[in-house]
């Protein structure tokens, strides 16, 4: 008689060895086709004593039906091995980083928003210029210490006969003759965003950050136009009630000068906090950055007469502003690259 569990282990070995859809589908024929294996088992019942007949069938019609199981699950083995693709509907779902804005890409878009309320139009000048636009047309005379490359880097390249060396802008202060120049002449309101470069590296101090510039030219501008704009500003941008204060200053380009102050959000403004000297201010305030009236030699140098119009500008780091609103201490976390501190703001 016919050993039909012999042919049944025979069948499930080979089906389970099968590499291919190609092998699999000839022991489908070898097994199940018109002429196959079960086809002659099923032809033999003719000779099997007739009291076993029953038993024989029934086994040749279970091993049929296992033969189908074996076929199908190998075949779906196969197929996705094929398409390197393992779909398990069970697994729960991947979850993929969620990108965002970097911290002084988001403050640009801030502090632009806040100015172009006001009328202000955002440009961006060179953050490679020559010497004329970074110093000269800043009423910067060439002994100027900023002028000193132990200040300033300077590009290795012939100077220009007129404008100098070429520079990394040290400020963006470098955009107001060029903005001058642009308009044409007065009312200017302009807010310039830019890259500056300068050889320092502390917690405050990176030798690539950013400063916006503001610009403001028209007839009878005065320190009040000025102190009401900076008070706007810090109150947009850091909050309702923070205060601004200026102390005289010098800078070559503005006169007067001054250093603005913004008072501290952490302490409110009083240096102290439960009887301690607050931990980010130490005075109740927090230094902004420099600005000015405009030098009569600065007007006249982009075209504009200064009996006839008058102006102020300011030039504040972006990482510092950052830095106050935050409470943060050390910039050089900005461009660290470290995705656990960026991904807090
Ligand atoms: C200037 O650069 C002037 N051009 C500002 C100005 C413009 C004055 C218009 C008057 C009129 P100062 O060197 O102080 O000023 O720099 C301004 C601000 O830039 C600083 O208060 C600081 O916030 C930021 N800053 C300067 N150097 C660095 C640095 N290495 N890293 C990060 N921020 C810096």
């Amino acid at each position: 008689m016919v050993d039909v569990g012999q042919i049944t282990k025979l069948a499930e070995k080979e089906i389970k060895r099968s590499v291919s859809l190609d092998v699999l589908s000839k022991l489908e024929i070898k097994y199940l086709g018109r002429n196959g294996e079960i086809n002659k088992l099923l032809s033999a019942i003719k000779n099997i004593p007739d009291e076993q007949k029953k038993t024989y069938g029934q086994r040749v019609n279970k091993l049929k039906a296992s033969m189908y199981r074996y076929i199908e699950t190998r075949k779906k083995e196969l197929q996705n091995k094929k398409s390197g693709v393992f779909f398990d509907k069970t697994l729960p779902g991947k979850t993929y980083p969620k990108g965002s804005l970097h911290i002084v890409s988001f403050a640009i878009e801030e502090i632009t928003k806040v100015f172009e309320k006001i009328g202000f139009i955002r440009v961006s000048y060179p953050e490679v210029d020559w010497e004329y636009g970074a110093f000269e047309s800043l009423n910067m005379p060439v002994n100027h210490p900023a002028r000193d490359d132990v200040e300033t880097s300077f590009i290795d390249m012939p100077a220009h006969p007129k404008l100098g060396k070429m520079v990394l802008t040290p400020h963006t202060s470098n955009g107001q003759n060029r903005e001058m120049k642009r308009v044409g002449k007065p009312p200017i309101r302009m807010i310039n965003i830019s890259k500056c470069y300068r050889p320092n590296w502390d917690a405050t101090h990176t030798p690539m950050f950013h400063q916006f510039e503001g610009l403001c030219v028209d007839k009878d501008i005065s320190i009040v136009n000025l102190k009401g704009t900076l008070d706007y500003f810090a109150e947009k941008y850091f909050g309702v009630g923070t205060k601004t204060r200026l102390r005289p200053h010098h800078f070559q380009f503005t006169e007067p000068s001054f250093e603005v102050d913004i008072s501290c959000n952490n302490c409110g403004g009083t240096g102290i906090i439960k009887a301690n000297r607050c931990k980010v201010c130490k005075s109740g305030w927090l230094e902004l950055g420099g600005t000015g009236m405009v030098h009569p030699n600065v007007l006249r140098e982009g075209g504009i007469d200064p009996s006839a119009s008058s102006g102020w500008a300011f030039g504040f780091g972006i990482e510092r502003v950052i830095m106050m609103k935050y409470g943060l201490d050390d910039i050089r976390n900005y461009y660290s690259g470290d995705i656990r501190f960026l991904e807090q703001f």
